[in-house]
């Protein structure tokens, strides 16, 4: 058994043998912060969380219904689906559409997705702000320890792509769509609400030792049925050892930092995702800053969506990104240069 799974919850062999068990499904009310933190949060173990939205406004009132009827008009950005099945096809560009019209072809099964990338010019809520008085982010902060970073919060996401957590994300899909297998790379904690319709989420331990061979498996689709020669030639699913749970509208997964997750919807669904950082030093900063979404790596990206953007609509960094890509990219390897040599120390000071 691998060292961070839920020793308790009985294991079902799945039919690609991987070792699956169910997650626990607590109240925070009953089980309180601290116990949370020390059960889930450090050794990293998912869990659905009750207790935390149910009194938000949004929790009775974003149902598929109201998305599809009270807001049907507003427009949403979205992306094509490759031929693979799941990869997001960004040669097709950002197209618009009204979210009535997502949904209706969500529902006939097209290959398209709302997955929102942490950046303005795809913030569905950041365009669309009073839904945000529906929410109280607040109660998703308090579930995790403070610590501030650059005089950021855990949750404060306004310095990304510099500094995580990533921005709060919708997430929408149709029947059958299934999500790379991926860790988030900015490593923060993730809490998952599953706001309608209904999705199944496999979830393995992150382990540096297996990282290369679980990027090679990531973009299979573990749902299927997998043939005995891709795993001979990929070693590493006869040993995955994790989590299963199927995500019912109104249920919070609590997701820690690095955990491996592949989705399936079972229908057409939306999530909203928000995050936490799970660093508050310099060493943590470095391990995040050499993964894949190095704000180097991501600085490109951001400057062409900024671009895309009204120039009055640009924060003065996303003017910055837009206008001076290679300057900025320029400085931030110097940065990360300073911490990386610098890193020991910096956590002293
Ligand atoms: O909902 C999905 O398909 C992907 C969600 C995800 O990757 C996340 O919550 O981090
Ligand atoms: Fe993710």
């Amino acid at each position: 058994m691998s060292k961070n799974v839920s020793p308790d919850n009985p294991v079902v062999v799945n039919k690609n043998r991987f070792r699956e068990r169910a997650v626990d499904v607590v109240d925070i009310r009953e089980l309180g912060y601290e116990a949370f933190r020390e059960q889930y949060v450090n050794p990293l173990i998912p869990c659905i969380l009750q207790g935390v939205i149910e009194s938000w406004p949004a929790y009775q009132k974003w149902t598929k219904s109201f998305f599809h009827d009270e807001l049907g008009q507003l427009p949403i950005l979205y992306h094509h689906v490759s031929n693979d099945g799941h990869t997001l096809d960004w040669l097709k560009g950002l197209p618009r559409t009204s979210v009535s019209d997502l949904i209706d072809r969500l529902d006939r099964g097209e290959a398209v997705k709302h997955f929102e990338v942490s950046h303005p010019y795809y913030d569905f809520l950041g365009q669309n702000p009073e839904l945000l008085e529906d929410l109280d982010l607040k109660d998703l902060a308090s579930l995790f320890p403070s610590g501030k970073f650059l005089g950021l919060d855990r949750t404060d996401s306004k310095a990304w792509p510099f500094v995580p957590p990533y921005p709060p994300q919708l997430f929408m899909a149709g029947p059958n769509a299934v999500s790379s297998g991926h860790y988030d790379p900015d490593h923060s904690h993730t809490l998952h609400w599953c706001v309608w319709g209904c999705k199944t989420v496999k979830l393995f331990p992150y382990d540096a030792s297996t990282s290369e061979a679980m990027s090679k498996v990531c973009k299979l689709n573990i749902y299927d049925t997998l043939d005995e020669e891709i795993i001979a030639e990929n070693p590493i699913l006869d040993h995955l050892d994790g989590w299963s749970v199927t995500l019912e509208p109104g249920q919070v997964l609590f997701m820690p930092s690095r955990i491996w997750h592949f989705f399936r919807y079972e229908e057409t669904a939306m999530s909203f995702v928000a995050r936490c950082r799970s660093f508050d030093d310099w060493s943590g900063y470095r391990a995040f800053s050499e993964d894949q979404q190095s704000p180097v790596y991501l600085l490109p990206f951001f400057s062409e969506l900024w671009r895309a953007c009204d120039r009055r609509d640009r924060t003065w960094l996303g003017q910055m990104m837009a206008s001076q890509p290679t300057l900025l990219v320029f400085l931030t390897r110097c940065v990360l240069f300073f911490v990386r040599v610098f890193s020991r120390n910096l956590n002293k000071s």
